[in-house]
C-alpha cells in the first residue's frame, strides 16, 4: 500500500510510535510518506521506500499564528495525488486528523471524486488533556466521528474517549510496540552502581519530581538516577535534587536519540505519571530486561502484570514506589525473574511481529469501506 503518515516529529509517544510504524511498513513492502513540519526524530534517514514531505507554513503580517493546519492539509492532499496514496494515518487528534479531513474533502473535489480515507491514532493526551478542554471538547469529537478509521493505544483509551466524548463508532484498540531486536537487554552482566531511569518529555503529567523523591527515599547512597528527556518539569526536578541532598546521583542526560543504548545500562524504569494511555516507555524498557515500577493509572495495566513482570503502585505514593525499588535492589534473584518475565512479555504480547500485521489488515479495511 502507499500511506501517508502525519505526526508530531518531536520527541513524545505518538511520535515515536508512529516513525517506528512507518518504518515498519516500509520493511513489510508498502510505500511511506511522512508529512510533517520536520522528519521525525526517530527516522532513520536514507530507508528504502520511506519517504519525507516538509509543511512549510508562510509568514505574514496579518498572520498572528501561521495556520500550519491548513498548510499540512494542502500537502497532505498535494503528496496523495502526486504518490497516489491509499490512505493517510494521522497520530494523535488534535489537529492532524482535521487536516486530514480537509485533504480528502479537497481530492474529493477533484480529480473526478478521488476517494481518500484517513485513520486517526488516539495516543492519550490528545483525549485525557487537550481534548477535553473546553475549546478543543467539539472539534476533538468531530474529528474522530469524521475519521474512516480510529485507533486507540489501549483499552483504557478506548473507554475513555467512548466516556468523554458520547462515542459509539467501533474503535479498533491496537496497544504500542517494540523492536525487541533492537531493544534487548545487554550481552554481559552489568557491573557498577544500580540504576534508576526515568523517560519522558517532562510534562507535568509524566510527575518527573516523584522520580527524585523515590529516588531520595530508597535508602541507597549508592543507587543511582538517569532522567532522560527534557520539559517543562525538568527544572523543577533538577531543583529539587538539589534541596533533597541527592542531586549528585542524579544525571539528567536531556533528549536522547539512541534510548535503546541507554535501558541496557539500567536496573529499574520509574514511571510515576498522573495519566498514561499505553507506557511506551515502559514497554521499551521491559524489552530491555528493565523493570517498570509505575503508577497504577490508565493502560498501564494493560501492559505491566503487578508482581510479575513489574510493579504497580497508587499514583503519587512515593513511599509504595519506592519500596518496590528497595524490594528490587535488595533482591538480585527476584529482579531477574522479572527481568526475564518483562522481556518475555515484551516478545510475547507487543513485538512488532504481533502488532504491525494488525495495523496492515486495519488499513485494508479501511480501504475497502
Ligand atoms: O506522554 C508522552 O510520552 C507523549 C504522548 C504523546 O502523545 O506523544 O504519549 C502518549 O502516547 C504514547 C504512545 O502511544 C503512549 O504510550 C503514552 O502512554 C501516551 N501518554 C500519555 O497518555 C500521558
Amino acid at each position: 500500500m502507499r500511506i501517508g503518515i502525519t505526526c508530531y516529529p518531536t520527541y513524545g509517544g505518538s511520535g515515536i510510535v508512529a516513525t517506528e510504524l512507518g518504518m515498519e511498513l516500509a520493511a513489510r513492502g508498502h510505500d511511506v510518506h511522512f508529512i510533517s513540519y520536520a522528519p521525525p526524530v526517530r527516522l532513520v534517514p536514507s530507508l528504502e521506500r520511506v519517504h519525507f514531505h516538509e509543511v512549510e507554513t508562510t509568514a505574514y503580517p496579518l498572520f498572528l499564528y501561521p495556520p500550519y493546519t491548513l498548510s499540512l492539509a494542502a500537502r497532505m492532499a498535494e503528496v496523495a495525488v502526486r504518490y497516489e496514496l491509499d490512505l493517510l494515518h494521522v497520530h494523535y487528534a488534535i489537529p492532524h486528523s482535521i487536516s486530514a479531513m480537509l485533504a480528502k474533502q479537497m481530492l474529493a473535489a477533484r480529480d473526478g471524486g478521488r476517494v481518500l480515507p484517513f485513520v486517526t491514532t488516539l495516543h492519550g493526551t490528545d483525549i485525557t488533556l487537550v481534548g477535553v478542554e473546553p475549546s478543543y471538547f467539539e472539534i476533538t469529537r468531530f474529528s474522530i466521528d469524521q475519521s474512516d478509521g480510529v485507533t486507540t493505544v489501549s483499552g483504557y483509551l478506548d473507554e475513555r474517549t467512548r466516556e468523554v466524548f458520547g462515542i459509539t463508532r467501533p474503535i479498533e484498540v491496537i496497544h504500542n510496540f517494540v523492536n525487541c531486536e533492537l531493544y534487548k537487554p545487554a550481552v554481559a552482566p552489568r557491573r557498577g552502581p544500580s540504576r534508576l531511569v526515568h523517560v519522558s518529555n517532562f510534562r507535568a503529567v509524566k510527575r518527573p519530581c516523584d522520580c527524585v523523591r523515590i529516588l531520595a527515599a530508597s535508602g541507597d547512597a549508592g543507587v543511582e538516577l538517569w532522567m532522560v528527556g527534557d520539559g517543562p518539569e525538568r527544572s523543577r526536578a533538577e531543583r529539587l535534587a538539589s534541596e533533597l541532598g541527592v542531586s549528585a546521583r542524579v544525571n539528567f542526560l536531556g533528549k536522547q536519540d539512541r534510548v535503546e543504548e541507554l535501558l541496557p545500562q539500567c536496573d529499574i524504569l520509574l514511571l510515576p505519571s498522573e495519566h498514561e494511555a499505553f507506557g511506551l516507555a515502559a514497554l521499551e524498557a521491559m524489552a530491555c530486561g528493565v523493570v517498570p515500577v509505575a503508577a497504577r493509572t490508565g493502560g498501564l495495566g494493560e501492559l505491566i502484570t503487578h508482581g510479575r513482570d513489574g510493579f504497580l503502585e497508587p499514583m503519587g505514593d512515593v513511599e509504595a514506589h519506592a519500596a518496590r525499588v528497595r524490594e528490587l535492589l535488595g533482591d538480585a534473584s527476584l529482579r531477574a525473574r522479572m527481568a526475564a518475565h518483562a522481556r518475555q512479555t515484551a516478545i510475547d504480547r507487543f513485538s512488532t511481529d504481533s502488532i504491525i500485521p494488525r495495523y496492515e489488515a486495519y488499513y485494508r479495511r479501511v480501504v475497502v469501506g
